[in-house]
């Protein structure tokens, strides 16, 4: 949509609004006095007008939920160079607990992280299968430091690391990268969880911490896209039990929290970014689709919240910001000296297989 709308000026979203929104929105216009009212004529000088009416803020009556409604304003609001987190960002995040910035990775950006992640023979040795407790699994590779390759300057650049810095409120360090892959027709469900559900036990005292999640593919409800449930993040740290292989958030909590929730299925084209705070409480379906999802997910925590106990993950380094350009600048595409990938028999809250029973 973004490389149509540079190269011809437009994109066209047909039934933007469905009939139903149509039908309100007709009421809205029709019935409306106060339109009418402020309503005057646009000669066009061959003695034809047309009437206009036109506001300067959207308001909150139905026409004004078609000028603040995510479809329009997100697909309006897409990453562009001179991208900066704003305010309006951080009172987002604060509510609902997430913020999309669509097109945060361009198309050449992704092409480089793609050629870094599907050619590289350290990323393939150090993945490990996350089973899901019903017969399938995803594949994960996962590192702690984000080092100097292309995936390194993705965990390590502005438009990232900034807004984390914005929506968290001070100085972030990289807690850990991890490439999640769900193969067509194999990849795994995630249980319901927060990520702070894990972390609490790293001795993280705060949940000021946080992940972006970047799509390397076009992400769908049938390829197992992420559930989350909006605003979850307030109600604070949820109960974590382990459940098969992986360790989820207690369900009977999550059941009642669904009931005054709104759950959201986030689809996301590639390069889109998801950023969202350690609460949040989400899941994601298996892949039955015969289409690859990846999605590359970076985790940050806050310096102030130096982990207390010596775990998996790092206590707080210093992490050294690269501008936005070095992802595009970058040539090291398999050097991984320095990531630190994990071994993750050393993760309590997964359960892997041992290698043994991997190669039967
Ligand atoms: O990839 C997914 O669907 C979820 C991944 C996730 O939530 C996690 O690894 O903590």
């Amino acid at each position: 949509m973004k490389e149509d709308f540079e190269e011809h000026g437009y994109i066209m979203v047909r039934g933007l609004l469905d009939h139903d929104e149509l039908e309100k929105v007709k009421v809205a216009l029709e019935d409306n006095d106060a339109i009418r009212k402020h309503a005057f004529g646009v000669a066009d000088g061959k003695g034809r007008e047309s009437m206009m009416a036109l506001w300067n803020h959207p308001g909150s009556d139905v026409t004004g939920m078609v000028g603040r409604c995510e479809k329009i304003v997100n697909t309006c609001e897409k990453y562009s160079p001179d991208f900066q987190p704003s305010d309006k960002m951080k009172e987002d995040f604060e509510e609902h607990g997430y913020i999309m910035v669509r097109g945060l990775l361009d198309h050449d950006e992704l092409e480089k992280v793609k050629v870094a992640l599907e050619d590289n023979d350290a990323i393939r040795k150090h993945a490990f299968g996350v089973a899901d407790g019903k017969g399938r699994e995803s594949m994960m590779a996962l590192w702690n430091h984000p080092g100097s390759d292309v995936t390194g300057m993705v965990g390590r650049c502005e438009k990232i690391v900034n807004t984390c810095e914005k929506l968290l409120g001070g100085e972030v360090y990289h807690y850990h990268t991890k490439l999640m892959m769900k193969e067509p027709f194999t990849g795994g469900s995630h249980l319901w969880h927060q990520d702070y559900g894990y972390w609490y036990k790293n001795g993280c005292l705060y949940p000021d911490m946080m992940t972006v999640f970047i799509a390397i593919d076009k992400i769908t409800k049938e390829n197992g896209c992420l559930q989350i449930l909006r605003g979850s993040q307030n109600c604070g740290r949820i109960e974590h039990i382990m459940v098969g292989g992986q360790t989820g958030a207690d369900m009977e909590r999550v059941n009642q929290l669904k009931k005054v929730l709104k759950l959201e299925y986030v689809e996301m084209e590639p390069g889109d970014a998801l950023f969202f705070h350690s609460n949040l409480l989400h899941t994601s379906n298996a892949n039955d689709s015969k289409y690859r999802r990846w999605a590359f997910l970076c985790a940050y925590n806050k310096k102030s919240n130096d982990p207390t106990i010596k775990h998996h993950h790092p206590c707080y380094t210093p992490l050294e910001k690269v501008p936005n350009n070095a992802i595009k600048e970058c040539i090291n595409f398999n050097d991984i000296s320095g990531k630190d990938f994990m071994d993750p028999t050393k993760d309590k809250t997964i359960k892997v297989k041992p290698k043994e029973e991997e190669t039967n």
